[in-house]
């Protein structure tokens, strides 16, 4: 240390210490916080950090952990009577019990037995809904139906009437997404109970899917490479299924083009090329045996999927190891990439960069360098 620093550090010292012994001074302090206030120059550096401090961390959820505790909940809790929803939460330990997978972000494993319905109701946090597992359940979405199979996305956007109905007699099971932290934030959740444990379906079930396809909807339009960055609209996607077999397809076109360790894309709103709905992105993206993805970091949080394969991902230096049917967080800011092994995988992702790239907020970087993993977790 330089003679001027030790100079500086004593001054700096020094006058904590006056500060301290200063009568006249913590009078002020304690004047100010009996008023209900609080002194920037006092937690300025909590406030405006240098980058994004999510409380929030890097975590993962294995399915061999959630899905037998799902399994026991469909035989111990009733869903239609006081049960609602058979929704087991991801909660982030950084987040202090909050039931939140990220700050912004509700992810949740759902799932229903034989002939079960998750009753009626509508809420303003908008819902997206990625199916892992089991067949026979229909979503129904302001009276339209919309079938669920594995790596089907079904959308219940914000203010839209939604029941979930198996019609089958195995068990099924779904990763939910929702806006509800961010909905929360803005003091603006509402919620309402439909009068009927279902409501009413409207004439053939998937009614948005063929409407669609009429209006001679391009598959192109339906889903974007990487990810949506320009439009914005505040209306969600009038198309309410995503069919996992279109995903696949355009996976595939995608990964035969290049050489890339991992190919994205983004599901859109046909109409606008907007993200599926206003606050929420979903994308699917299938990686590469052995390759490893270019670290990158973005601000907003993101949570994924294990859909198909195995693999490891590395999140700000800790490397967390998944197979199919695992759910895993990327917090804000956290450094990512991702590797499979075996025959590849593929990840679904839901994304909060909407509301980012709305109001200018969003950033994204790509590292020099791969991260160097200095923990591996679980
Ligand atoms: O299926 O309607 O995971 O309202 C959380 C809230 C699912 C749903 C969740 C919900 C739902
Ligand atoms: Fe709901």
């Amino acid at each position: 240390m330089s003679t001027a620093e030790e100079n500086r550090e004593a001054e700096a010292e020094a006058a904590a210490r006056a500060e301290a012994s200063d009568p006249e001074l913590e009078a002020l302090y304690r004047d100010i916080e009996a008023a209900e206030l609080r002194p920037l120059w006092t937690i300025t550096e909590q406030l405006l950090t240098p980058t994004p401090r999510p409380r929030a961390v890097p975590w993962l959820w294995r399915g061999s952990v959630l899905r037998p505790l799902a399994e026991r909940a469909i035989r111990l809790v009733p869903v239609e009577r006081g049960g609602e929803r058979r929704v087991l939460s991801l909660t982030n330990p950084g987040l202090a019990g909050r039931p939140y997978a990220a700050g912004t972000l509700w992810g949740a494993l759902q799932c229903l037995g034989p002939r079960e319905t998750a009753p009626a109701h509508r809420h303003t946090p908008g819902a997206i809904r990625f199916v892992t597992e089991g067949e026979g359940v229909w979503t129904t979405v302001n009276g339209d139906a919309c079938d669920m199979r594995p790596g089907d996305l079904v959308l219940t956007p914000g203010g839209a009437w939604h029941d979930h109905a198996n019609g089958g007699d195995g068990h099924m099971y779904w990763f939910d997404g929702l806006d509800l932290p961010m909905i929360e934030a803005l003091d603006a959740i509402f919620f309402e109970p439909h009068p009927e444990l279902r409501q009413p379906v409207e004439g053939a079930h998937n009614a948005s899917e063929r409407r669609f396809a009429a209006e001679g909807g391009a598959s192109a339009a339906t889903m974007v490479p990487g990810a949506v960055r320009g439009a914005l609209d505040p209306e969600p996607s009038g198309l309410l299924v995503y069919r996992w077999e279109e995903t696949d397809r355009r996976l595939t076109e995608l990964a035969n083009e290049g050489e890339e360790p991992l190919v994205s894309v983004e599901f859109t709103n046909p109409r606008s090329g907007a993200s599926v709905l206003p606050t929420l992105s979903c994308g699917m993206h299938r990686v590469r045996p052995g390759g490893a993805s270019a670290p990158v970091r973005r601000s907003g949080n993101r949570v994924y999927v294990v859909f198909r394969g195995a693999g490891h991902s590395v999140i700000a230096g800790r490397r967390f190891d998944w197979t199919a049917g695992d759910m895993f967080v990327v917090p804000s800011w956290a450094a990512e990439e991702h590797h499979a092994t075996g025959a590849g995988a593929d990840l679904f992702s839901l994304g909060d960069d909407p509301v980012l790239r709305a109001l200018g907020v969003f950033r994204e970087e790509t590292l020099p360098e791969p991260q160097e993993i200095t923990d591996v977790f679980g």
